[in-house]
């Protein structure tokens, strides 16, 4: 498949306006009804003989903004979720990874990140009844990616410090709420994404699940825009990691 500009993909998010929200794992804040989903066959991109069905893996993203502040919630289906182990690599866990540019003039046709554009992997490991969150920005495929370098890549640090997450269990699988400060992508060269009702940004958002941590067992990971046939799936063959051009969109609204 050649791999040529798509200016991003038709799938989109809206992300309504948000006023008091509590973090805290009940999504009564939340209009579910919008939302994205990775629930078929046809956004699995790697390890698709591993997937065995809704069950397995699958969710329902959601999102909204204050000025100041990005919110995402999640209901993950798995029914072994949060498989995590420290000391593993990244791709032999449950993750979830949210793609977004911080700058809505970016050309939607561009084919390499830049510096505002973000991929945030982020996991987390619950302990008695507590979970910690870790996360990993990934800047390596940034030709310039100033000044924000990649951390986190070893999967024992939060790296934000404006952040906010809880999770619980729901029937099925968990239910993951979360806040990141808008600040937190930006520095002194990279302005912070200003939300506004209309702005349209490019995002997408993948999850990656393991059953069992056994070291060389890669996980099965689903893209929210992939919508590929057949059966030969690879993260090469749909490269969002390296090609923001292949995201879909998230819209804020009032
Ligand atoms: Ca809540
Ligand atoms: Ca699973």
């Amino acid at each position: 498949m050649g791999m040529s500009a798509l200016a991003y993909t038709g799938t989109n998010l809206e992300a309504p306006h948000v006023g008091d929200i509590a973090i805290d794992g009940d999504l009564s804040e939340w209009d579910l009804t919008r939302c994205v989903r990775i629930d078929s066959e046809g956004q699995i991109i790697d390890q698709i003989e591993h997937w065995d069905g809704a069950a397995d893996c699958s969710m329902e993203l959601y999102a909204m903004w204050d000025e100041e502040n990005l919110y995402i919630a999640m209901k993950i289906f798995d029914d072994t979720p949060l498989v995590y182990r420290e000391g593993f690599p990244l791709d032999e866990l449950d993750a979830v990874i949210f793609f977004l540019s911080t700058d809505p003039a970016a050309d939607p046709e561009r084919t390499e990140y830049t510096a505002t554009d973000w991929r945030i992997v982020q996991f987390a490991d619950k302990y008695k009844n507590d979970f910690d969150f870790f996360s990993y920005i990934d800047r390596e495929m940034i030709a310039d990616p100033m000044g924000w370098e990649t951390q986190g890549e070893y999967g024992d640090e939060l790296v934000f410090e404006d952040f906010e997450g809880a999770i619980v269990t729901m029937e099925g699988g968990i239910i993951w709420e979360s806040r990141i400060a808008l600040s937190e992508l930006s520095n002194a060269q990279i302005a912070p994404l200003v939300p506004a009702a209309g702005v349209v940004i490019g995002f997408d958002c993948s999850i990656l699940d393991v059953d069992l941590p056994c070291p060389g067992i890669h996980s099965l990971r689903m893209q929210c825009s992939a919508q590929l046939d057949g059966r030969d799936r690879s993260p090469e063959a749909y490269p969002v990691d390296t090609n923001p051009s292949l995201w879909g969109t998230l819209t804020f609204v009032d």
